[in-house]
């Protein structure tokens, strides 16, 4: 694996999910101190320092990670399952909105809706690409249509992350249809 997406997988793990592995300290928006970031990574033996942190923020495909302005903290925009509230602004949006996913999800999906699971929300996309790309990570993609428009002319929330998902609760049967 390229060292890069090993230092991108490691920081989704300890940012989104696992910052005690990592002996780091989260603070509620997400942040967490570079020097801890560096100085866990150098006990786990990945090579690079800071400048291989500052390029996987700014080259990593989905833009997942961002960095503040001083440089000094780092988060993952999305998808934690720690407790944290990144305070994305609440936007209207598009009409229809996508869901990747696979076959074997399909029919709860279609019962029980759409949920977070591990997650703090659904994430959907404006277009099918994504979608399908999401899905793809877990075998043959399946793409779901969420009827994003009416859902929100009905009082609820979506979200946009800095680096473009689309963030809601959950998504109600009746408003998912398939592509
Ligand atoms: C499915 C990656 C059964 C859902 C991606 C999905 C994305 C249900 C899985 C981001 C269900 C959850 C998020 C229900 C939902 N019954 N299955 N009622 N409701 N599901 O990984 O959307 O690379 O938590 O379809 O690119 O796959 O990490 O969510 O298959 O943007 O930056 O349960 O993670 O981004 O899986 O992916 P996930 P996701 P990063």
């Amino acid at each position: 694996m390229a060292s890069d997406i090993r230092l991108s997988k490691r920081l989704s793990y300890w940012l989104r999910h696992k910052p005690d592995d990592g002996n780091l300290t989260v603070d509620p928006a997400g942040w967490v101190d570079v020097d801890e970031v560096l100085a866990a990574l150098e006990r786990i033996g990945v090579p690079g320092g800071r400048r291989a942190v500052e390029d996987v923020v700014a080259e990593s495909d989905k833009n997942r990670f961002e960095l503040s302005g001083d440089g000094k903290l780092i988060r993952a925009r999305q998808g934690h399952t720690i407790p944290v509230s990144l305070n994305w602004p609440v936007t209207e949006p598009p009409e229809i909105l996508f869901h990747g996913t696979v076959e074997r999800f399909v029919a709860s999906i279609f019962s029980q809706g759409l949920k977070p699971m591990g997650r703090h929300h659904v994430h959907l996309s404006s277009d099918v690409g994504t979608a399908r790309t999401v899905g793809a990570r877990r075998g043959k993609p399946i793409v779901l249509r969420v009827l994003a428009g009416r859902l929100s002319a009905q009082g609820q929330e979506f979200r946009i992350s800095g680096n473009g998902v689309w963030l809601t609760d959950h998504v109600a049967p009746a408003y998912i249809t398939l592509d």
